[in-house]
């Protein structure tokens, strides 16, 4: 099977194009490599030392035998996209190329627009450039649990059945996302869902949940190969970041009391989950939604598990709450549904002392990296 992982030097992105390279799939790389470029505006530079997307290629041909095409480019630019879909003709397409930061998006007007641009008629171009050129391919979308905000009730996976005034529906699943980056998700999704019901796409909305750890099998076997880890105000998130933080001897940064709950998952999975739901079509004209997480973790759960991990290795964590820069509930209930991908043959790799243990032994491998002056949140929400 032939698979296009747009977004494919990304944090995510790479690890999956090996992975599946690896499984033995057919894997092209589509990417327009703006994410480094977003790194150097913003003055940041992943905890790890990334090679250029084609000596990482080039590697991973001499280590294994196997080939992964590149496209080098920008899905906003269609020709550009359509040309790349004609000459690879993908059965499935991974789209994670996106701009994915919540505080990114926050930043001001610019940053907005520029999220919600890239990330909205990206997505929309895609939609065409499959109904136009591939309308039998797969879409695996990347979505986001925090699609659904935090809701006092259960959530569902894309849908919930409703009763009202004596009438019954199955509906999408109501959405209060808390940045604009997270709507860009939301818009994306109403897209995708619309773009499958007129012209009869087959879709898979992936609402994934915070991504943790670093080393897959495959990114983990040359130094040449190794994958992105963000620890940064902007760009880095919880776990990886408090990780980080313990490492170099930072007090870890909970905002606010830390009481939000969020849905994660290791990067192990994430691989995983891609590969199950290429292997398992949504139907002609499916718009079908799993959420993409194995465990939920309070905040401040996840800063007492590194402060433990960090003690039986001999560090000192303190942690900070500071004051929340985001606007966000932070005591609240949260339980959401993730048996759809399970049901399909996913085997979760849970939150584990060993993999903090590796986590911690990693980002202290790499500590004189950090930039200390990076790791304070400098977005504000209400600003
Ligand atoms: P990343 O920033 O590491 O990678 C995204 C890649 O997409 C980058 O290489 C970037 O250059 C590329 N890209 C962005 N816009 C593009 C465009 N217009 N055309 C071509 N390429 C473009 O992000 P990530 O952490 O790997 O996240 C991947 C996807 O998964 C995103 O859609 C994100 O919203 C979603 N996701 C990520 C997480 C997480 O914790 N990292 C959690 C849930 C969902
Ligand atoms: N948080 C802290 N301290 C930190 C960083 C974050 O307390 O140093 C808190 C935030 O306030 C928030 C929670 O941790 O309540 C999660 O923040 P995050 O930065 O780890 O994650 P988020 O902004 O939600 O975004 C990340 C990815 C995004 C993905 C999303 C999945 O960057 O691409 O969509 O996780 S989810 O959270 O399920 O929506």
């Amino acid at each position: 099977m032939r698979v296009l992982v747009i977004g494919g030097d990304g944090y995510c992105g790479w690890a999956t194009a090996l992975y599946l390279s690896n499984k033995g799939f057919e894997v092209g790389i589509l990417d327009s490599l703006v994410r480094r470029h977003w790194d150097a505006e913003l003055q940041v530079e992943t905890l790890t030392p990334i090679a250029p997307i084609q000596t990482r290629l080039q590697r991973w041909k001499d280590l294994t035998g196997k080939t992964i095409d590149l496209f080098i480019g920008d899905i906003n630019n269609y020709l550009f996209l359509v040309n790349s879909l004609q000459q690879f003709q993908p059965d499935a397409i991974v789209h994670f190329g996106e701009q994915r930061s919540a505080p990114f998006s926050m930043i001001d007007r610019d940053h907005a627009v520029l999220t919600q641009s890239n990330n909205v008629i990206g997505n929309l171009n895609l939609l065409y450039g499959i109904h136009e050129h591939c309308p039998d391919c797969h879409l695996v979308k990347l979505g986001t649990m925090g699609e659904y905000g935090t809701p006092n009730i259960d959530i569902e996976e894309g849908y919930i059945t409703i009763e009202h005034n004596g009438r019954k529906d199955t509906l999408p699943y109501p959405k209060q996302p808390g940045s604009f980056y997270h709507l860009s998700k939301v818009h994306d999704s109403h897209n995708i869902h619309f773009a499958c019901k007129i012209w009869g796409l087959r879709a898979t909305d992936l609402n994934q949940g915070i991504v943790y750890g670093v080393l897959t099998e495959e990114t983990g076997m040359d130094e040449l190969l190794i994958n992105r880890l963000d620890y940064d105000g902007v760009f880095g998130t919880a776990l990886n970041r408090f990780c980080i933080q313990a490492a170099i001897g930072h007090p870890l940064t909970v905002y606010g009391t830390g009481g939000q709950t969020r849905a994660l998952l290791d990067i192990r999975d994430t691989v995983r989950c891609i590969e199950i739901a290429i292997n398992n079509p949504a139907d002609k004209g499916e718009f079908r939604v799993f959420n993409q997480f194995t465990e939920m973790f309070s905040i401040s759960g996840l800063a007492d598990m590194v402060q433990k991990a960090g003690a039986d290795l001999g560090l000192k964590v303190e942690v900070n709450n500071l004051e929340n820069p985001r606007v966000e509930l932070e005591e609240h209930y949260f339980n959401a549904k993730n048996t759809k991908l399970q049901d399909l043959g996913l085997v979760p790799h849970n939150l584990s002392d060993s993999l903090l243990d590796s986590l911690l032994n990693f980002a202290t491998k790499y500590q004189s990296r950090v930039d200390q002056s990076q790791i304070l949140p400098q977005v504000q929400w209400r600003k």
